[in-house]
């Protein structure tokens, strides 16, 4: 296929060719996104803004796949004896937890042990959930490339530009697109499909962590890639 969509976007249209472009979906899983997860059940978080974002995610994924484009998902989780679990995640979250918070990785909540593999809330929400054919990529750190197979998988596919949506804009997704730009991968984030925790005001939000982390990709001429405000786009041969 030799056409080209292009959007409008920041610092300026944002043209993908339709052969080799993926939508990489970063950590839409219920640990992160639903009532009694991990992020729910920390002091910090609240859920009421990434989870506006999922339905505006389940039509993208639909579009999307109508028009048979690939996708690829990330989940962010770890072995059950937590042998891949940087100490620092797990020393963080226990000072965190010494007064109000009750959630540590590994532990047991309802939708099972919290971000371990394999657990209920460890899988991706059921709006957006991967096809079969859909290549699901797992991973121990923030960003999505470090000790994993996706710049493998994005090359076999022949991908060399990619949108990006999911949780959160500042942690996991910023942090995959700037492994993707210094892996030469063109990177377009989506402003509708992208959110933070506590956009709407949590705890010790700090309401610019979002805006900041969206405006250093685009910044210096597309620094480290582009951001669309937009869901829709134009097919057309450019
Ligand atoms: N997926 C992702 O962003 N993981 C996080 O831990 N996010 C936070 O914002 N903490």
């Amino acid at each position: 296929r030799t056409e080209s969509f292009k959007i409008p976007a920041k610092p300026y249209n944002y043209v993908f060719p339709v052969g080799s472009t993926a939508l990489l979906m970063i950590d839409m899983q219920r640990d992160f996104l639903l009532p009694y997860g991990f992020s729910d059940l920390r002091p910090e978080t609240d859920l009421e803004a990434v989870q506006d974002i999922i339905s505006n995610c389940e039509r993208f994924l639909k579009s999307w796949r109508l028009l048979g484009l690939p996708v690829f998902h990330t989940r962010e989780g770890h072995l059950p004896d937590l042998s891949d679990c940087p100490s620092s995640k797990l020393v963080r979250q226990a000072a965190a937890d010494s007064d109000e918070c009750s959630s540590v990785i590994g532990d047991c909540g309802v939708m099972g042990r919290f971000l371990v593999r394999g657990e209920h809330g460890h899988d991706l929400v059921d709006e957006c959930s991967a096809k079969p054919w859909e290549v699901v990529i797992d991973k121990a750190g923030k960003g999505a490339f470090w000790n994993t197979t996706l710049h493998e998988q994005l090359l076999a596919w022949g991908i060399t530009h990619l949108i990006i949506g999911g949780v959160t804009t500042e942690c996991c997704v910023t942090t995959t697109v700037r492994e993707a730009n210094d892996r030469g991968f063109e990177c377009c984030k989506l402003q509708t499909l992208v959110t933070s925790y506590g956009e709407y005001g949590g705890a010790g939000y700090n309401s610019a962590f979002k805006t900041s982390s969206l405006e250093m990709i685009h910044w210096s001429q597309g620094l480290f890639g582009f951001v669309a405000s937009t869901l829709s786009f134009r097919i057309g041969v450019v």
